[in-house]
């Protein structure tokens, strides 16, 4: 007998509005129907694949109350699976968590709808699973914060890090009873919304250096009585255990949310498991789907006599057609007068949308610092504080949020 499996994540429906444009007719951002489209593409696999079960791994909206007709988008799309009788686990992430962490607003109302074909995963349980080729086990660990599994007597006079120690150290204790409790002659899937450490991150990289986010390292999560883990959260599509042993997939956003996701393919995972062989066989893999173009122009103007043209003619060598667009140059002040914007403009017009940005570069901050010359050897933290130094002027506001963000960032490596 063979299962399959559809692994969906990081919806995000209703952003990356800014990146559209508002269609005359239904006042509605173009963005809604790139989104739509994408979601579309994954419920047509789910149903032309006939699957057993689709698990989608959290971050259905921006935020945990969206607007009336985007929750509809989603929930048109998503009662398509309720209509083939697929069963749907729908993960809590962290977006659609209200700010102070108590459950999951905007999506437990599929907990009431359609004949409970849905499963709304908001807390640390193993569910048990009938489907159509069989039983299955999923293990749900929606997004984690620190009201949920710690009390304030419990906090109180801790560090950040002290008390992110102690949420692991419980939820390492919960996660162990799961995999107890599991009946491993059944296929198990471990179903999360969450930072694993060793993740390449993409646009959600911001949330890992505030306070409101913290990682769980890979070992709690890679466990063998899982025949897959499949996560959400990070943006780009990656598995962070190469060997498959067992995989620890991010299934990534279905659609471009902005221009850090511009070079990265979309889509959504597929799993198959004949689970009667012993062991079980699981094989997966990454299903790209039609999303819309992402794409930067970038131009250094400063060494050209004709910075007009130079732009023009790098317009002219990109896929803008139906793209979302960003022309960014970089030029001197003095050369203003020979850029005629409008010309831009026409030519950006097959674009889907565009931004256009001039990049002003003063001729003094070519100079390289002395300091920094070849032959002397800094730390990449004492390169920063001198760069930062070094431009007071225009960083002071946010010099210290870069330092403290930066000795995060290195000291997790
Ligand atoms: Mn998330």
């Amino acid at each position: 007998m063979q299962m399959k499996i559809l692994h969906l994540s990081d919806i995000h429906m209703g952003s990356s509005f800014s990146h559209g444009k508002t269609d005359p007719a239904t006042g509605r951002n173009s963005r809604l129907q790139d989104f739509t489209s994408a979601l579309s593409g994954c419920i047509d696999a789910a149903l032309e694949q006939k699957v057993d079960l689709v698990l989608f791994g959290g971050d259905a909206f921006p935020d945990s109350t969206p607007p009336p007709y985007v929750q509809e988008a989603f929930a048109n799309q998503f009662n398509r699976l309720a209509q083939g009788q697929i069963p749907t686990v729908l993960l809590i992430g962290n977006h659609d968590q209200h700010s102070h962490g108590q459950g999951g607003a905007s999506l437990s109302i599929y907990r009431t709808l359609a004949g409970n074909s849905f499963i709304v995963g908001d807390k640390i349980t193993t569910l048990k699973i009938e489907t159509k080729s069989g039983p299955i086990q999923v293990t749900t660990l929606p997004w984690i914060n620190r009201s949920g599994l710690l009390t304030r007597p419990e906090t109180a006079g801790l560090s950040l890090y002290e008390v992110n120690q102690l949420i692991l150290k419980k939820l390492q204790a919960i996660l162990e009873q799961q995999i107890r409790s599991l009946d491993l002659e059944i296929p198990a899937i471990l179903l999360a919304h969450a930072m694993v450490d060793r993740a390449v991150y993409g646009a959600e990289k911001f949330l890992a250096v505030s306070n409101r986010g913290f990682q769980i390292p890979l070992s709690f999560l890679a466990r063998s009585e899982y025949d897959y883990v499949a996560l959400g959260h990070v943006h780009t599509h990656q598995n962070l255990k190469p060997d498959n042993n067992p995989p620890v997939v991010y299934a990534g956003s279905i659609e471009r949310v902005d221009f850090s996701e511009e070079g990265e393919e979309k889509g959504y995972v597929l799993i198959e498991i004949a689970q009667d062989s012993k062991p079980k066989q699981l094989k997966w893999s990454f299903n790209p789907l039609a999303t819309r173009p992402f794409k930067t122009i970038k131009v250094n103007v400063t060494a050209s006599p004709n910075p007009q043209a130079q732009i023009i003619k790098a317009i002219k060598s990109s896929q803008i057609n139906e793209a979302v667009v960003r022309l960014i140059y970089d030029i001197y002040p003095e050369q203003y007068d020979l850029i005629d914007v409008k010309a831009f403009d026409e030519l950006l017009k097959e674009a889907h949308s565009y931004s256009i940005k001039a990049n002003p570069v003063n001729n003094k901050s070519h100079q390289r610092l002395p300091e920094m010359g070849v032959g002397s050897h800094l730390t990449p933290l004492d390169a920063l504080k001198m760069y930062v130094e070094s431009r007071q002027g225009e960083l002071k506001d946010i010099a210290q949020d870069m330092l403290e963000a930066a000795e995060t960032l290195m000291a997790q490596n």
